[in-house]
């Protein structure tokens, strides 16, 4: 065991495969221990007809005194979906007064995709994570949210000059590394990787498949996070990651139309 410690910052969909009832089991089966704060209760994710909400941010101040009393201390923070910058502040405070030595922080701007933002997000919510991402170490958004934090248009396809675009704009925002996931080339899909140390982008491409799922991405950075807090590179964990949700999406039956079979790939590996 690794003794990793992650945080897992992000709400609880009680139906749906993602976000934390995603990267929970994820982050455990490569090997992290793993801890969640919930940001908010909902019924079940977006992508249905009508969700509840319930906001856990009232809590957090009872939750940070325990935590004080407790010595509570994390090697690692999983941010996903927020919602509103109240968390952005609050995930703020818990890295100033909750990181081991080193711990690092990981971003999946969890608010958009397709060219548009998900229901309940606007253009000050964009300003907002804008500002957030500058406490990444890593940042992991889909081409339109990187678009939107770029400020520049959500492009019909996204070829590498516009990548080196994307990502020249990005490092403006950021000191982390940057992955921008869901880029194509000739027919397959992958990740531009910008590292801090590096100019060069790398690129890391896996087959198209032709289905799309809500989760995807939430599934897609806890499995990279896994592998790159336990010291891989930023390249091999994003083909780790990219092979995991690419058979998490073969797994996936056509009667199961909100998230991905993620189960069957972790029980099938441990044959
Ligand atoms: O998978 C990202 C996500 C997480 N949480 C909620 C969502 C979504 C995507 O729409 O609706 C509540």
């Amino acid at each position: 065991m690794n003794g990793k410690k992650v945080l897992a910052i992000q709400d609880i969909s009680c139906v749906g495969q993602c976000s934390i009832t995603a990267v929970l089991p994820v982050l455990s089966h490569f090997g992290m221990e793993t801890a969640i704060l919930p940001t908010a209760i909902l019924s079940n994710h977006t992508m249905y007809k009508k969700w509840s909400y319930f906001d856990f941010a009232p809590e957090f101040e009872n939750v940070f005194e325990a935590w004080r009393v407790n010595d509570i201390k994390f090697n690692g923070y999983v941010l996903g979906y927020l919602g509103s910058k109240r968390y952005m502040e609050l995930s703020e405070k818990i890295f100033n007064e909750f990181s081991e030595q080193g711990a690092k922080v990981i971003i999946d701007p969890v608010f958009g995709d397709n060219g548009k933002l998900y229901p309940g997000f606007d253009e000050k919510y964009v300003r907002a994570v804008r500002e957030f991402i500058s406490l990444a170490d890593v940042i992991v958004p889909n081409i339109t949210e990187a678009c939107f934090l770029a400020d520049m248009p959500v492009p019909e396809k996204c070829d590498k000059a516009y990548v080196e675009e994307l990502v020249a704009k990005l490092k403006t925002l950021t000191k982390g590394a940057i992955i921008i996931t869901g880029v194509e080339e000739n027919g397959k899909i992958g990740e531009a990787i910008a590292s801090p140390e590096s100019c060069a982008i790398e690129y890391v491409f896996d087959e198209k498949l032709p289905r799309f799922f809500h989760g995807t991405g939430d599934i897609f950075t806890a499995t990279h996070a896994a592998h790159w807090l336990n010291g891989a590179s930023h390249a091999e964990s994003c083909r780790v990651a990219g092979r995991f949700v690419a058979d998490c999406i073969r797994a996936t039956g056509d009667n199961h139309p909100y998230g991905v079979q993620f189960e069957d790939v972790m029980r099938s590996s441990l044959k």
